[in-house]
């Protein structure tokens, strides 16, 4: 790969010569691109191929504009570090709106606007915002085309930042305009950073508008986007659609849209199992998706770090897919020791957002490498040494990059008929309280647990870093409908999941437990593997476990922890189930569950009661 020239003088963005588009375009799709150019009124449109002769010539318009620069090609070969804007570094779950008729069918965990009032409100918004820029119209596949799960959108934006992104986060291009051109429904997604340019008027590296709107409007599929070009803000097809949206087509359908990754593990047996795992945004899907396990003869194959979306096969068995085609993952933390498969994917053909740049033009971010460079280019720009006294790299940090350069991608990870799911597993951020691992007495116990998750907060999304709030499912910023309705959707799941062949099995764990001094109790990442080792004996009846209060959890010796350096007050701390501890937080459920009123399924109060019962007797 060669180097990208960066002109002298940098060109203002002039006519993007729209490629030859091989396939018909969709009336219907060419009809809706003309009604948002009159109101976005752009000064040019370009419809997306998909292409990668596009792509780079898209890569050296955002060299040329100053939104990317190339990183040193002889150590990161065809690869780009864009630094945002400071007010645009993570997803703003404030500005992020579900518009429904009845504010009732948000529920309480969303912010809802009445549908009307929205649109009229976004049509100002709007009008003109992408004057002086090329609208790019962005046909995109989630799930393998071809698959019964693949669904299609059309997003529109005026960010070519956001187009590569999307290119390496879907199936993009040709391909998906193609099945929408024969008959495949699509999801419209109008996205703008709302930055227009009056004629003469000079661009800024990354621009983006003060004012956001992430606008959901599920019962007519539509999602609006204004303001942000920064990750799920900007790339629709991910939490918008693939989470926000495909949540409410997955209620009207029957099936699930989860904030989960996809993992394929096989034991030293050689039989392998499957895991969706869902945790909150940065406590450990991409780590967990790409594992190297510890434990010998061990292999952990990697399907989806982020989102799935999961069915009931006309085999009665529970399935899934991993919707996206790329990995949208958080730099800080990603290193050698904790996740070399990750390491190994971002050779090259990698775009990184908001880390820092060595004098010799490679990445670094905080725990890439144990020692500290002695001089880097901080995330913002500026001079950073050891001792500048902040992080060098944005804690939000990411890198995008495709799902096939990733070593430990399974065979099947595009199986269009997806891959089996053995058990489910919950997870959280939590410094006390949650053992390392907890297997659900049954589905509706495994609900209870999904839905009563609470973590600390991260920077993944605005608000206050290590503050705990519940976060069902890991859903709460991504469910489409009222949290409640979710709920209740997942108790019916499991009834018919119950007539089939086999209910998988669910499971909680938490690899944030801290001791007194706060350091990490378990070592966490490759070690990981232990506990998938006990889930497995699990599956397999080989495992014991003893009842808790809580749910079961290994019986001595089950775990295994050979050739840990793990002494036995702290493994003892990683499994204590403190019942004041829980009956504290079981009123904290009460108060939680109660914010839905009757709108609740009885069922979760039931096992709230069942909880209080068990800690009572305990
Ligand atoms: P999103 O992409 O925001 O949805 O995040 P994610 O759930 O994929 O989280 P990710 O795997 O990127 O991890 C987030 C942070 O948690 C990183 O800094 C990781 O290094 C750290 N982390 C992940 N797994 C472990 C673990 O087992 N133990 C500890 N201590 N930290 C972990
Ligand atoms: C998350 O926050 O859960 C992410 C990153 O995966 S974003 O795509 O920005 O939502
Ligand atoms: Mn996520």
């Amino acid at each position: 790969m060669t180097l990208l020239e960066r002109p002298a003088v940098v060109a203002p963005v002039t006519r993007v010569v729209s490629p030859t588009v091989s396939v018909e375009r969709p009336f219907e799709v060419a009809l809706w691109v003309a009604e948002q150019a009159a109101l976005l009124e752009p000064s040019d449109i370009h419809w997306v191929d998909g292409s990668t002769r596009e792509r780079h010539e898209l890569l050296q318009l955002l060299v040329a504009n100053g939104t990317i620069e190339q990183l040193n090609p002889d150590l990161r070969p065809y690869s780009f570090l864009a630094r945002s804007a400071e007010s645009d570094v993570a997803r703003l779950e404030s500005r992020t709106f579900i518009c429904t008729e009845n504010e009732s069918d948000a529920g309480p965990t969303n912010n809802w606007r009445e549908p009307a009032a929205m649109r009229a409100e976004l049509t100002e918004v709007f009008r003109g915002s992408m004057r002086g820029r090329t609208m790019y119209v962005v046909p995109f596949a989630m799930g393998p085309i071809g698959s019964p799960m693949a669904r299609f959108g059309v997003q529109l934006t005026d960010s070519p930042y956001v187009v590569v992104s999307v290119g390496t986060m879907t199936r993009m291009g040709n391909p998906a305009l193609e099945a929408i051109a024969r008959g495949a429904s699509w999801v419209p997604a109008v996205h703008s950073v709302g930055a227009p340019l009056a004629a003469g008027q000079a661009d800024v590296a990354w621009p983006c508008n003060d004012t956001k709107y992430i606008v959901q409007f599920p019962e007519s599929r539509e999602i609006w986007s204004f303001g942000s070009a920064y990750g799920g803000n900007a790339i629709l097809a991910k939490k918008a659609y693939a989470l926000r949206i495909a949540s409410v087509m997955a209620r009207d359908e029957g099936w699930l849209a989860e904030h989960m990754l996809l993992v394929k593990v096989t034991p030293p047996s050689g039989k392998a199992y499957h895991f969706a795992a869902a945790f909150p945004s940065a406590c450990g899907k991409t780590n967990m998706a790409m594992m190297t396990p510890s434990l010998p003869g061990w292999k952990v194959e990697t399907i989806g770090d982020d989102i799935a979306w999961l069915w009931i096969g006309t085999d009665g068995r529970l399935r899934a897919i991993n919707p996206e085609a790329g990995f949208f993952g958080v730099a800080p933390g990603t290193g050698m020791r904790t996740n070399p498969t990750a390491i190994d994917s971002l050779w090259g053909n990698t775009i990184f957002t908001n880390v820092a740049r060595t004098d010799d033009g490679d990445v670094w971010w905080e725990g890439m490498t144990d020692e500290k460079p002695a001089r880097l280019t901080d995330w913002r720009g500026e001079p950073w040494t050891p001792t500048s006294g902040r992080p060098a790299a944005h804690p939000n940090s990411r890198f995008t990059v495709s799902a096939r350069q990733c070593p430990s991608i399974a065979e099947d990870w595009d199986d269009p008929e997806g891959v089996v799911i053995d058990a489910i597993i919950f997870g959280g951020r939590r410094a006390s309280n949650v053992p390392l691992v907890v297997e659900a007495r049954d589905w509706d116990h495994g609900v209870f647990m999904g839905a009563t998750i609470a973590s600390e907060q991260t920077a993944a999304a605005e608000g206050t870093i290590g503050e705990l709030r519940r976060d069902p499912f890991a859903m709460l910023p991504f469910a489409g409908y009222n949290m409640a309705d979710y709920f209740a959707h997942w108790l019916n799941f499991g009834r018919r999941l119950r007539r089939s062949a086999r209910v998988p099995r669910v499971f909680q764990v938490n690899w944030f437990r801290k001791d007194a001094d706060g350091s990490f109790l378990w070592p966490g990442f490759g070690e990981n593997a232990r506990v998938l080792e006990w889930m497995v004996g699990r599956l397999d009846g080989q495992l014991g476990a003893i009842d808790s209060p809580i749910g079961s959890l290994p019986n001595d010796g089950a775990l295994n922890v050979d050739g840990l350096e793990l002494d036995g007050a702290a493994l003892t701390e990683l499994f204590r189930v403190d019942p004041a501890a829980f009956a504290a937080e079981a009123d904290d459920i009460e108060t939680f569950f109660a914010s839905f009123g009757d709108r609740l399924p009885p069922e979760l109060s039931r096992q709230l009661a069942l909880l209080r019962g068990r800690l009572a007797a305990s």
